[in-house]
């Protein structure tokens, strides 16, 4: 069985590294808890991953909805293993998430550029389309690794049938892990392992262990994730073989 690939999407590190999480996906804050994409910060925690561990660093260049382009584009400064990047505009709740062609175009160059691998963020089914649209310019090259961004109120719903009908669009040799939103996250992550995908769990998505119950941490959900992977005779995959199945030296 292939091993499975955990991304922690949180705030912290190294816990989620022991629990078993291969990918860190970071977002920082500011010293008043707001959200912001300021490189320094970025730098910092991923210098301080580095140190500690081995865990691949992807930072987020889809920031926060109220952010423009450049000020999204700081994350990559410090020279992240990947980089998110999403392929298409979407609704987000009462916002939009913005991403027109030239700044998808700008990000996935700008990040070619870089050597830093993209993990594509799928937040609906035509956000696919358009990264095949990358792919065949060159801007992205293979293997791709997606990500399906599910339950966002206003994107792609939380409906097996849509993963599976995605999961058949990807070009041969593609990865993919499966983000469900909240309550979705534990299900969709459950059948994305039984499907032979990767999973992404932690705060950013959900906050819940189960209904009514906060998760206590990060780690928990890393951990509850890992564990269904064994019972489904899937083996987590360490941040070694995630490299390799991600192939994150093709630009060396
Ligand atoms: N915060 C969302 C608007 C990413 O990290 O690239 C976008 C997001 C995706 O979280
Ligand atoms: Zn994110």
């Amino acid at each position: 069985m292939q091993p499975v690939m955990i991304t922690a999407a949180m705030v912290g590190a190294e816990v989620c590294y022991e629990a078993g999480a291969s990918i860190i996906h970071i977002h920082v804050r500011d010293a008043e808890g707001n959200a912001t994409q300021d490189g320094n910060l970025f730098r910092e925690v991923v210098e301080g991953i580095r140190a500690r561990c081995d865990v691949i660093t992807q930072v987020s260049t889809g920031g926060a909805i109220w952010m423009s382009a450049e000020e999204r584009l700081q994350s990559i400064e410090c020279r992240p293993d990947m980089a998110t990047l999403t392929t298409g505009t979407v609704n987000f709740g009462e916002g939009v998430f913005m991403n027109n062609r030239g700044l998808v175009e700008t990000f996935a160059r700008r990040l070619r550029e870089y050597g830093i691998v993209p993990e594509i963020e799928i937040f609906d089914v035509g956000m696919l389309d358009e990264a095949m649209r990358l792919r065949a310019m060159g801007l992205i090259t293979d293997p791709v690794q997606f990500d399906f961004v599910m339950g966002v109120p206003g994107g792609l719903g939380a409906d097996a049938a849509h993963l599976v009908h995605m999961v058949r669009c990807l070009p041969p040799g593609s990865t993919w892990s499966v983000a469900g939103i909240g309550r979705h996250q534990l299900t969709l992550g459950t059948i994305a392992l039984a499907m032979g995908g990767n999973v992404r769990v932690g705060f950013e998505d959900n906050i819940f262990y189960r209904k009514g119950q906060l998760a206590k941490s990060n780690a928990e959900l890393v951990a509850r994730i890992a564990h269904m992977a064994q019972e489904l005779d899937r083996p987590v995959a360490t941040p070694a073989q995630a490299r390799e199945m991600l192939r994150l030296d093709r630009y060396q």
